[in-house]
Protein backbone atom coordinates (compact mmCIF):
# COMPACT_ATOMS: atom_id res chain seq x y z
CA UNK A 1 0.00 0.00 0.00
CA UNK A 2 1.28 3.66 -0.73
CA UNK A 3 1.90 6.49 1.41
CA UNK A 4 -0.38 9.67 1.40
CA UNK A 5 1.18 12.84 1.49
CA UNK A 6 -1.15 16.29 1.19
CA UNK A 7 -0.40 19.67 0.57
CA UNK A 8 -2.07 23.20 -0.44
CA UNK A 9 -0.10 22.84 -3.41
CA UNK A 10 3.09 22.60 -5.00
CA UNK A 11 5.33 22.65 -1.63
CA UNK A 12 4.78 19.65 -0.28
CA UNK A 13 6.55 17.87 -2.74
CA UNK A 14 9.76 18.86 -1.02
CA UNK A 15 8.45 16.78 1.62
CA UNK A 16 7.69 13.69 -1.14
CA UNK A 17 11.22 14.08 -2.12
CA UNK A 18 12.68 13.76 1.20
CA UNK A 19 10.27 10.45 1.46
CA UNK A 20 11.57 9.37 -2.20
CA UNK A 21 15.27 9.72 -0.99
CA UNK A 22 15.01 8.00 2.52
CA UNK A 23 12.32 5.33 2.11
CA UNK A 24 13.09 4.85 -2.09
CA UNK A 25 10.90 1.39 -2.01
CA UNK A 26 7.58 2.83 -0.75
CA UNK A 27 5.14 4.30 -3.37
CA UNK A 28 3.69 7.74 -2.92
CA UNK A 29 0.43 9.18 -3.44
CA UNK A 30 0.78 12.63 -3.57
CA UNK A 31 -2.52 15.36 -3.24
CA UNK A 32 -1.91 19.07 -4.22
CA UNK A 33 -4.80 21.30 -3.35
CA UNK A 34 -3.55 23.64 -5.64
CA UNK A 35 -7.07 25.32 -6.60
CA UNK A 36 -7.35 26.37 -2.51
CA UNK A 37 -4.02 27.28 -2.21
CA UNK A 38 -2.67 29.19 -0.41
CA UNK A 39 -3.46 27.90 2.74
CA UNK A 40 -1.60 30.15 4.88
CA UNK A 41 -4.19 32.86 5.03
CA UNK A 42 -7.14 30.90 5.62
CA UNK A 43 -9.39 30.27 8.85
CA UNK A 44 -8.50 27.35 10.90
CA UNK A 45 -12.45 25.83 10.36
CA UNK A 46 -11.36 25.70 6.39
CA UNK A 47 -7.71 24.28 7.00
CA UNK A 48 -9.34 21.45 9.06
CA UNK A 49 -12.59 20.82 6.57
CA UNK A 50 -9.51 20.83 3.72
CA UNK A 51 -7.46 18.20 5.09
CA UNK A 52 -10.49 16.09 6.06
CA UNK A 53 -11.72 15.92 2.44
CA UNK A 54 -7.95 15.43 1.29
CA UNK A 55 -7.84 12.26 3.83
CA UNK A 56 -11.03 11.31 2.47
CA UNK A 57 -9.70 11.17 -1.20
CA UNK A 58 -6.01 9.89 0.21
CA UNK A 59 -7.89 7.13 1.78
CA UNK A 60 -9.87 5.37 -1.68
CA UNK A 61 -6.59 5.36 -2.61
CA UNK A 62 -5.52 2.39 0.08
CA UNK A 63 -2.90 4.33 1.54
CA UNK A 64 -1.38 3.12 5.15
CA UNK A 65 -0.20 6.28 6.27
CA UNK A 66 -1.04 9.95 5.59
CA UNK A 67 1.73 12.75 5.90
CA UNK A 68 0.35 16.51 5.82
CA UNK A 69 3.38 17.65 4.50
CA UNK A 70 1.85 21.88 4.39
CA UNK A 71 3.60 23.12 7.82
CA UNK A 72 0.09 25.30 7.80
CA UNK A 73 -2.21 21.92 8.30
CA UNK A 74 0.10 20.35 10.47
CA UNK A 75 0.05 23.30 12.67
CA UNK A 76 -4.13 23.79 12.41
CA UNK A 77 -5.37 20.47 11.70
CA UNK A 78 -3.21 17.49 12.60
CA UNK A 79 -4.76 17.43 15.94
CA UNK A 80 -8.20 17.02 15.40
CA UNK A 81 -7.86 14.66 11.86
CA UNK A 82 -5.76 12.31 13.37
CA UNK A 83 -8.43 11.27 16.12
CA UNK A 84 -10.33 10.99 13.39
CA UNK A 85 -8.10 8.43 11.31
CA UNK A 86 -7.12 4.92 11.77
CA UNK A 87 -4.38 5.00 10.10
CA UNK A 88 -1.25 6.90 10.94
CA UNK A 89 -0.99 10.36 10.14
CA UNK A 90 2.17 12.44 10.91
CA UNK A 91 2.73 16.70 10.25
CA UNK A 92 5.49 18.01 9.13
CA UNK A 93 5.58 20.44 13.13
CA UNK A 94 6.65 18.21 15.65
CA UNK A 95 9.59 16.21 13.78
CA UNK A 96 11.31 19.83 12.79
CA UNK A 97 10.48 21.23 16.47
CA UNK A 98 12.12 17.96 17.79
CA UNK A 99 14.69 18.45 15.48
CA UNK A 100 15.51 22.05 16.61
CA UNK A 101 15.20 21.67 20.53
CA UNK A 102 17.71 18.56 20.03
CA UNK A 103 19.96 21.28 18.18
CA UNK A 104 19.92 24.27 19.91
CA UNK A 105 22.54 25.20 22.11
CA UNK A 106 21.40 28.73 23.42
CA UNK A 107 18.11 27.00 23.51
CA UNK A 108 17.02 30.40 21.33
CA UNK A 109 15.18 28.81 18.37
CA UNK A 110 14.03 31.05 15.08
CA UNK A 111 10.98 29.82 13.79
CA UNK A 112 9.53 31.20 9.74
CA UNK A 113 6.54 30.32 8.25
CA UNK A 114 3.52 31.54 6.42
CA UNK A 115 1.03 34.17 8.77
CA UNK A 116 -1.04 30.77 10.17
CA UNK A 117 1.49 29.11 11.33
CA UNK A 118 3.17 32.01 12.89
CA UNK A 119 -0.45 33.12 14.29
CA UNK A 120 -1.09 29.48 15.90
CA UNK A 121 2.53 29.42 17.58
CA UNK A 122 2.62 25.99 17.42
CA UNK A 123 5.73 25.43 16.87
CA UNK A 124 6.37 27.23 19.98
CA UNK A 125 3.96 25.27 21.90
CA UNK A 126 5.21 22.19 20.87
CA UNK A 127 8.88 22.82 21.55
CA UNK A 128 8.06 24.23 24.85
CA UNK A 129 6.19 21.26 25.59
CA UNK A 130 9.48 19.57 25.14
CA UNK A 131 12.19 21.56 26.76
CA UNK A 132 10.05 24.85 28.68
CA UNK A 133 13.67 26.66 28.90
CA UNK A 134 13.54 27.27 25.08
CA UNK A 135 12.70 30.68 23.70
CA UNK A 136 11.00 30.89 20.60
CA UNK A 137 11.21 34.08 17.67
CA UNK A 138 8.42 33.60 15.10
CA UNK A 139 8.22 35.33 11.83
CA UNK A 140 5.87 35.15 9.15
CA UNK A 141 7.28 35.37 5.88
CA UNK A 142 4.73 35.37 3.12
CA UNK A 143 6.34 36.78 0.55
CA UNK A 144 8.67 33.45 0.19
CA UNK A 145 5.83 31.21 -1.42
CA UNK A 146 5.21 32.51 -4.56
CA UNK A 147 9.42 33.87 -5.05
CA UNK A 148 9.82 30.51 -5.16
CA UNK A 149 7.03 28.91 -6.90
CA UNK A 150 8.05 31.60 -9.91
CA UNK A 151 10.97 30.13 -9.68
CA UNK A 152 13.18 33.39 -8.07
CA UNK A 153 15.37 31.15 -5.78
CA UNK A 154 18.57 32.76 -7.17
CA UNK A 155 17.34 35.78 -8.03
CA UNK A 156 18.67 39.33 -6.73
CA UNK A 157 15.68 40.14 -4.98
CA UNK A 158 15.33 37.15 -3.20
CA UNK A 159 17.76 38.88 -1.31
CA UNK A 160 16.42 41.91 -0.49
CA UNK A 161 13.01 40.20 0.87
CA UNK A 162 15.15 37.60 3.24
CA UNK A 163 17.09 40.67 4.65
CA UNK A 164 13.48 42.67 4.99
CA UNK A 165 12.03 39.89 6.55
CA UNK A 166 14.88 38.32 8.69
CA UNK A 167 17.10 41.36 9.39
CA UNK A 168 15.88 41.17 13.26
CA UNK A 169 16.46 37.40 13.63
CA UNK A 170 20.02 38.14 12.38
CA UNK A 171 20.37 40.39 15.21
CA UNK A 172 18.96 38.13 17.51
CA UNK A 173 20.95 35.65 19.28
CA UNK A 174 19.26 32.34 18.05
CA UNK A 175 21.19 29.52 17.07
CA UNK A 176 19.03 27.40 15.02
CA UNK A 177 16.06 28.42 12.63
CA UNK A 178 13.43 25.97 11.55
CA UNK A 179 12.75 26.34 7.89
CA UNK A 180 8.58 25.70 8.91
CA UNK A 181 6.91 26.27 5.47
CA UNK A 182 7.64 23.49 3.09
CA UNK A 183 8.94 25.90 0.23
CA UNK A 184 11.06 27.14 2.36
CA UNK A 185 13.83 24.25 1.61
CA UNK A 186 14.43 25.82 -1.70
CA UNK A 187 15.49 28.99 0.02
CA UNK A 188 17.79 27.04 2.20
CA UNK A 189 21.50 28.45 0.59
CA UNK A 190 19.97 31.71 0.43
CA UNK A 191 19.28 31.82 3.90
CA UNK A 192 22.26 30.03 5.16
CA UNK A 193 24.16 32.58 3.11
CA UNK A 194 22.32 35.56 4.89
CA UNK A 195 22.30 34.10 8.32
CA UNK A 196 25.62 32.66 8.79
CA UNK A 197 27.42 28.98 9.55
CA UNK A 198 26.83 29.56 13.12
CA UNK A 199 22.80 29.07 12.63
CA UNK A 200 21.68 25.45 12.13
CA UNK A 201 19.22 24.91 10.26
CA UNK A 202 16.33 22.37 10.38
CA UNK A 203 14.47 21.15 7.32
CA UNK A 204 11.06 19.89 8.77
CA UNK A 205 10.57 18.17 5.61
CA UNK A 206 14.04 15.31 6.08
CA UNK A 207 12.96 15.37 9.73
CA UNK A 208 9.40 13.45 8.77
CA UNK A 209 10.93 11.49 6.29
CA UNK A 210 12.91 10.13 9.56
CA UNK A 211 9.65 10.07 11.23
CA UNK A 212 7.36 8.31 8.96
CA UNK A 213 10.79 5.48 8.37
CA UNK A 214 10.44 4.91 12.17
CA UNK A 215 6.52 4.48 12.29
CA UNK A 216 6.61 2.19 9.44
CA UNK A 217 9.05 0.00 11.17
CA UNK A 218 8.18 0.04 14.10
CA UNK A 219 4.61 -1.33 12.91
CA UNK A 220 5.96 -3.65 10.43
CA UNK A 221 4.37 -1.70 7.70
CA UNK A 222 7.48 -0.86 5.52
CA UNK A 223 7.62 -1.99 2.00
CA UNK A 224 10.46 -4.66 2.13
CA UNK A 225 10.74 -5.70 -1.63
CA UNK A 226 10.43 -3.48 -5.02
CA UNK A 227 10.27 -5.51 -8.43
CA UNK A 228 10.70 -1.92 -10.43
CA UNK A 229 13.49 0.43 -10.98
CA UNK A 230 11.70 2.76 -8.67
CA UNK A 231 8.49 2.90 -6.43
CA UNK A 232 5.45 4.04 -7.91
CA UNK A 233 4.32 8.34 -7.25
CA UNK A 234 1.08 9.31 -8.33
CA UNK A 235 -0.14 12.90 -8.06
CA UNK A 236 -3.60 14.15 -8.26
CA UNK A 237 -3.77 18.16 -8.07
CA UNK A 238 -7.50 20.26 -7.81
CA UNK A 239 -6.28 22.71 -10.94
CA UNK A 240 -3.41 23.60 -13.41
CA UNK A 241 -2.09 20.30 -13.51
CA UNK A 242 0.45 21.68 -16.17
CA UNK A 243 2.06 24.28 -13.92
CA UNK A 244 2.40 21.18 -11.01
CA UNK A 245 4.31 19.21 -13.27
CA UNK A 246 6.31 21.70 -14.33
CA UNK A 247 7.07 22.74 -10.57
CA UNK A 248 7.83 18.84 -9.89
CA UNK A 249 9.80 18.10 -12.66
CA UNK A 250 12.14 20.76 -11.24
CA UNK A 251 12.89 19.48 -8.03
CA UNK A 252 11.96 15.87 -8.16
CA UNK A 253 14.95 13.23 -8.96
CA UNK A 254 12.15 11.48 -11.15
CA UNK A 255 10.28 13.10 -14.18
CA UNK A 256 6.30 12.94 -14.00
CA UNK A 257 4.62 11.82 -16.94
CA UNK A 258 1.18 13.05 -17.69
N1 LIG B 1 2.38 24.43 2.20
C1 LIG B 1 2.22 25.64 2.98
C2 LIG B 1 3.00 25.49 4.28
O1 LIG B 1 3.90 24.67 4.42
O2 LIG B 1 2.68 26.21 5.23
C3 LIG B 1 2.75 26.83 2.24
C4 LIG B 1 1.88 27.23 1.07
C5 LIG B 1 0.65 27.92 1.53
O3 LIG B 1 -0.38 27.31 1.64
N2 LIG B 1 0.74 29.18 1.78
Amino acid sequence: APIGVFDSGVGGLTVAREIMRQLPKEHIVYFGDTARVPYGSKSQNNIIRFSRQIIRFLRTQSVKAIVIACNTASALALDVVRQETEIPVIGVVIPGARAAVQATESKKIGVIGTEATIRSEMYTKIMKEMDPEVSVIGKACPLFVPLVEEGFSKHNVTGEIIDYYLESMKESDIDTMILGCTHYPLLRTRVREYMGEQVHIVNPAYETAMDLKKILEDNDMANETLEEEHATYSFYVSDAADKFKQFANSILPYDIET
